[in-house]
C-alpha cells in the first residue's frame, strides 16, 4: 500500500489510509466489505465498482441549505484569494481521495477553479487549476472519471443555458462547455457529463418547448463535434432528472432521454448517467431507470446516492440500502459492467455532520454498501436459481409458435387461430415472493 500523498499541509490529520478489516471489525474508519483487489468473478472489486468522489458536495458544500449558511469550517477555505482557496481545496481533495483509496474523482469547472464573468479570466482560472490537478493526478495515480460544466448556479442561467430563450445566454454557456471539455481532455477524463440543471421550464405559459428542445439538440451536437475534434474519445453522458431546480426538466428520466437521443441522432456518442435520487424523484425506482437505460444500450455511468422516502426532494444522501445496491449491481453485471463509466458518489453528508471524519464515514458506508451489493448480485446471478426461474417464465417464446411470434412470422389472425385451438390459458404464478426471499437469503449469508 503506497503512503498517502499529502500536499503542503495535512487537512485530515489523524486519519491514515483506510484499511480493509472485514465484517467482524467495529472500526468505523475501516472497510467491512470493500476489498479493492478481491476478485468477484473475472474482475476485482475495484474494477467492477470504479468508485469516484465528487468535488462539489465533498469539498465545496459546507452544509448551507435554503434556511441557513454552512455548518462546517473547511480549513481549505481560509486562503486570502479565490485562487489560493482553490489550490488548497485541490490539496485537500487529493489527500482525501488517496486516504480513502478511490481510483477516480469528478468535478464541475467552477468547483475546481474560481468562476469569473470575464471570459478570459474564467478560462485562465480553469487552465491554471487543470495544470495543478494534472500534477496531483500524476503523483497519486488518481484519475478523472468525468468533468462537467456548471450551467445552473450563475444568475445568467436562471432561464436555462442551452435552452435559454435568449441567444446571448446560449452563446455564453458555450464558453463553459468548451473550456470544461478541454479540461476533461487535458486530464484524461474518461467521460463528460451534461446534467441539464435549468434546461426545462418554470411555466409553460411563456415557453416554446419544441424550440427549446431543438436548441438543446443543436447545442449538444456542437459540443459532441467540438469534443471529438479535440480528441475526446470517451462517452458523453446525459444525467436525467425530472424536476428541481425547474418545475419540469427536459431530461426527465431514462425513457425520455433515450427518445430524445434517438430522435436527434445522438445515441452513438451519448449515454446516460443515472442518479438514484433523480430516478426516485421521477416516480421510478433506481433499478427501473438503470434497467431502461441498459435495455437501450445507453447505461454509461451512475451517480450513487439515495433519497428519503418521506421527502419529495433531492436529499443526495449516501447510499446505504443493500436492497438498492443489489438491484443496481444486478443491472450492471447483466450488461457486462459500467466501464468506462463508474460509481460517482453524488452525495453529501448531512448538515448536522460537522466533523472532518464524517466525510470518510459517509464514503466508507457507500463503498461497503456497493461492495456488498456487488457480492450478492454476483452470487444471485452466478449461483442461485434466479436466472433459470426468470428464463423459464418466458420459455413459451423459445420454441414453436412463441418463437415464430418473436421472429415476426405470425399475423394477428394466426394468433387468433392458435388461441381458438388451445383453449383458455392456464394461470401461471409470477412467484414474486420467491425472488424476494432469495435476495434476503443471499444478503444474510
Ligand atoms: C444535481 C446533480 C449534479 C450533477 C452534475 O442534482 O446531480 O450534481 O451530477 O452536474
Ligand atoms: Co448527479
Amino acid at each position: 500500500m503506497s503512503a498517502p500523498f499529502i500536499g503542503k499541509r495535512e487537512y485530515f490529520p489523524g486519519i491514515g489510509r483506510i484499511p480493509f478489516e472485514g465484517r467482524e471489525s467495529d472500526n468505523p474508519l475501516a472497510f467491512k466489505h470493500y476489498e479493492a483487489d478481491r476478485k468477484i468473478g473475472e474482475k476485482t472489486m475495484a474494477e467492477h465498482l470504479r468508485f469516484a468522489v465528487c468535488y462539489w458536495h465533498s469539498f465545496g458544500n459546507a452544509g448551507h441549505d435554503p434556511f441557513g449558511p454552512g455548518t462546517r469550517n473547511y480549513p481549505w477555505d481560509a486562503g486570502s484569494s479565490p485562487i489560493a482557496r482553490a489550490e488548497a481545496k485541490l490539496d485537500a481533495a487529493f489527500e482525501f481521495f488517496t486516504k480513502l483509496g478511490v481510483p477516480y474523482y469528478c468535478f464541475h469547472d467552477i468547483d475546481l477553479a474560481p468562476d469569473a464573468d470575464d471570459v478570459i479570466e474564467y478560462e485562465k482560472h480553469l487552465q491554471h487549476m487543470v495544470a495543478l490537478a494534472k500534477m496531483r493526478q500524476q503523483a497519486s495515480g488518481i484519475k478523472l472519471l468525468w468533468g462537467t460544466a456548471n450551467l445552473f448556479s450563475h444568475p445568467r442561467y436562471m432561464n436555462g443555458a442551452a435552452t435559454n430563450p435568449d441567444f446571448a445566454v446560449v452563446a455564453r454557456a458555450a464558453v463553459q462547455i468548451k473550456a470544461a471539455l478541454e479540461a476533461t481532455v487535458e486530464l484524461g477524463g474518461e467521460n463528460y457529463v451534461f446534467w441539464g440543471g435549468r434546461e426545462g421550464y418554470a411555466s409553460l405559459h411563456n415557453t416554446h418547448m419544441k424550440r427549446e428542445l431543438d436548441h438543446f439538440a443543436r447545442f449538444l451536437t456542437m459540443a459532441r463535434d467540438y469534443g471529438r475534434s479535440i480528441g475526446f474519445k470517451g462517452n458523453l453522458l446525459i444525467e436525467p432528472k425530472p424536476m428541481e431546480p425547474m418545475k419540469h426538466q427536459y431530461d426527465f428520466d431514462s425513457a425520455t432521454v433515450a427518445g430524445f437521443l434517438h430522435k436527434h441522432g445522438l445515441d452513438k456518442d451519448f449515454k446516460l448517467n443515472i442518479e438514484a435520487n433523480h430516478a426516485t424523484l421521477s416516480g421510478h425506482t433506481f433499478e427501473h431507470d438503470l434497467q431502461v437505460a441498459s435495455d437501450h444500450g445507453l447505461l454509461g455511468s451512475i451517480d450513487a446516492n439515495r433519497g428519503n422516502a418521506q421527502n419529495g426532494w433531492d436529499t443526495d444522501q449516501f447510499p446505504t440500502d443493500l436492497y438498492d445496491t443489489v438491484g443496481a449491481m444486478m443491472v450492471v453485471l447483466r450488461q457486462g459492467g459500467l466501464a468506462p463509466g463508474g460509481l460517482n458518489f453524488d452525495a453529501k453528508v448531512r448538515r448536522e455532520s460537522t466533523d472532518a471524519d464524517d466525510l470518510f464515514l459517509a464514503h466508507i458506508g457507500g463503498m461497503d454498501a456497493f461492495a456488498r451489493g456487488l457480492e450478492v448480485a454476483h452470487a444471485l446471478l452466478a449461483r442461485s436459481p434466479w436466472e433459470t426461474w426468470r428464463a423459464e417464465r418466458y420459455a413459451s417464446f423459445d420454441k414453436g409458435a412463441g418463437k415464430d411470434f418473436e421472429q415476426g412470422k405470425l399475423s394477428l389472425a394466426d394468433l387468433r387461430e392458435l388461441a381458438a385451438q388451445q383453449g383458455e390459458p392456464a394461470k401461471r404464478s409470477g412467484k414474486q415472493e420467491r425472488y424476494e426471499n432469495l435476495i434476503n437469503q443471499y444478503l444474510m449469508r
